[in-house]
């Protein structure tokens, strides 16, 4: 796969170099290149940005550099070119205004051969770059989450370490691929290692148990109490003919029921039980 970041910190990006991913690069089964906007502006100021049109606070970057950028990386390789055979690269462009970047928007990227993260700051990017690139990139615009970051940067190191981790041969034991974390549309359980007593705290006594069944039923009670407590969004979403008889009887504990052949918060009528 082939990754390219622009961005006007180039050196922000620097962690790729490290870790999981940095060894993938040097297996050369990612090929990363980071590339400074300011190589591509004209002005003996290297200007990125201007005022909005319109006003406003805050700057917003300017389009040429920008243009000249994002041609340089679609003609920087083989079969990277507009005209060129297979697939168009796709154009991540990380921004408050973006759909939400998740498992599956990483597991989707991780199938494509040609990714260019496109990091904005300021108030974002001349919005007749986006246009632009429409007819060179399928552009996806993404979002890490409601909150508010100074640029892209740091989106795309979380971005690029979600996908690259996906890439044949980039984790070495693919058992690691399995999702823990949502796999099943629950928290993962807690996890404990030795010593059993540290500061007075035990571990849960039955995972020293050995009673493989007990631990298994301890650990899917502590993920769905866990789930209830920390994304009831997670709990509404859960598929009721997945759930067993243990399953339903922690939800009801934590408020929910199944109803309607959904998981519903216990109280809200459906399943025909008084609402206060
Ligand atoms: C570029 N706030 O915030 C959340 N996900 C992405 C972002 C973001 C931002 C500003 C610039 C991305």
């Amino acid at each position: 796969m082939r990754i390219d970041v622009v961005s006007i910190f180039p050196e922000y990006l620097s962690a790729l170099d490290l870790s999981l991913i940095g060894k993938a690069r040097q297996q050369g089964l990612l090929e990363l290149t980071v590339t400074d906007l300011r190589e591509f502006t004209t002005d003996r100021h290297r200007t990125v940005d201007d005022t909005p049109y319109g006003g406003g606070a805050g700057m917003v970057m300017k389009p040429e550099p920008w243009a000249a950028a994002l041609g340089a990386v679609l003609g920087g390789g083989p079969a990277a070119g507009p005209g060129a055979a297979g697939e168009r690269p796709v154009l991540v462009v990380p921004s408050p205004a973006g759909e939400v970047f998740t498992q599956a928007t990483a597991r989707d990227l991780a199938l494509r051969k040609h990714l260019v993260f496109a990091c904005g700051r300021y108030e974002g990017i001349d919005e007749r770059v986006v246009d632009w690139s429409r007819e060179h990139f399928e552009v996806r615009p993404m979002s890490l989450g409601d909150y508010v970051l100074n640029g892209g940067e740091v989106a795309v190191l979380a971005m690029v370490e979600a996908i690259g981790r996906l890439v044949p041969g980039v984790v070495g034991n693919p058992d690691s691929l399995v999702e823990e974390s949502h796999a099943d549309g629950l928290l993962e359980y807690p996890v404990y290692t030795k010593p059993a007593l540290w500061r007075d705290r035990p571990v849960p006594e039955v995972l020293l148990s050995g009673h493989h069944g007990r631990i298994a039923r301890w650990r899917r009670d502590r993920q769905l109490q866990r789930t209830a407590a920390r994304r009831p969004d997670l709990v509404g979403s859960l598929d009721p003919t997945g759930l067993d008889r243990a399953d339903r009887a922690v939800l009801a504990e934590a408020g929910w029921v199944v109803s309607g052949g959904r998981v519903v918060r216990a109280g809200d009528g459906a399943a025909g039980e008084p609402v206060a």
